[in-house]
C-alpha cells in the first residue's frame, strides 16, 4: 500500500522504508498531497507531517549542528545552544500546502534567518540561498532577498513548545509568506549561492517562489 501511495503521490520514488512510531502510523492512513508521500495523522490541530525520507535521525542537544556557507566572508557552525541563546522571534502565520490543507494563525518562534546571514558576510556574487536537511534528502531554496524577509524564521518552537521531530526538529525552516513546503523541516545546512538552486518538489514542477495568495503572517 505504501509503494502504491508513493509512486501515486510523486510517480518517482521507491517506497520509503517505513519504521516504528509515528511513521508506522503514517503508513497505514491515505494521504494526497502530492509534497507529501506520507499523510494524514488523525489529531486534533489538524496538522499533517510529511517526510519524503523514509526514516529520519534524530538530533538532539549534543549532536545537532548547522552549518552557514557558501558564498559568505565568515563561515560558522551552530549549536542548539548557540541558536537559542540568540535574540528569538515569534511570528504567527497560516500554514498551507499546495493541496488546501490549511492551519490557521500557527505561532512559531526562532532565531531571524537575516540574523545568520549578516555576521557571516554575504559576498556579492551571493543571490540565493540553498537549504539542506539531515534526513538527507530534502532541499529548498529562497532569493537573498527573500531570506532576508522578518518573516523567514530558523523556527526552534512551534505551537509554543520545543519543535517535535515529527515537525522537522529540533530545528526547521519556516517561511510564513509562502508554501508550507518552503519550510524546510530537519534543517542543517544554509549555503549562499550565486544563482537560486531549484529545491526538492521544485525539481518536480512546484514553484521555486511559493507565494502564497493570502500571506498575512505577522511578526
Ligand atoms: N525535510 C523535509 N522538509 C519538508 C518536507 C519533507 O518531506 N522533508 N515536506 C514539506 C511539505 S510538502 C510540507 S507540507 C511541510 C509539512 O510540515 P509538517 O510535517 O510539520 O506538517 O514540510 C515541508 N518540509
Ligand atoms: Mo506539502
Amino acid at each position: 500500500m505504501f509503494s502504491m501511495l508513493a509512486a501515486g503521490a510523486a510517480g518517482l520514488v521507491a517506497a520509503p522504508y517505513v519504521q516504528g512510531g509515528w511513521e508506522k502510523i503514517l503508513g497505514t492512513v491515505s494521504q494526497n498531497d502530492p509534497t507529501g508521500l506520507t499523510g494524514l495523522l488523525p489529531n486534533p490541530g489538524g496538522f499533517r507531517y510529511f517526510s519524503v525520507a523514509g526514516s529520519v535521525p534524530r538530533k538532539n542537544d549534543t549532536n545537532y549542528r548547522l552549518t552557514v556557507d557558501g558564498l559568505v566572508e565568515r563561515p560558522a557552525t551552530y549549536t542548539l545552544d548557540d541558536l537559542r541563546a540568540m535574540p528569538q522571534r515569534r511570528v504567527v502565520g497560516d500554514v498551507e500546502c499546495t493541496d488546501g490543507w490549511r492551519v490557521p494563525r500557527t505561532p512559531f518562534d526562532g532565531v531571524p534567518l537575516s540574523h545568520l546571514l549578516e555576521p557571516a558576510g554575504v559576498r556579492p556574487e551571493g543571490k540565493a540561498i540553498r537549504f539542506t536537511c539531515f534526513d538527507g534528502v530534502y532541499s529548498e531554496s529562497l532569493t537573498l532577498a527573500q531570506a532576508r524577509r522578518p518573516d523567514v524564521l530558523i523556527a526552534l518552537r512551534m505551537l509554543d513548545e520545543p519543535m517535535r521531530h515529527e515537525h522537522g526538529g529540533p530545528v526547521r525552516l519556516y517561511v510564513a509568506p509562502m508554501y508550507f513546503y518552503k519550510s524546510a523541516k530537519w534543517l542543517s545546512g544554509i549555503t549562499v549561492t550565486d544563482t537560486v538552486v531549484p529545491g526538492y518538489w521544485e525539481e518536480y514542477g512546484y514553484d521555486v517562489d511559493g507565494w502564497l495568495d493570502d500571506a498575512d503572517a505577522s511578526v
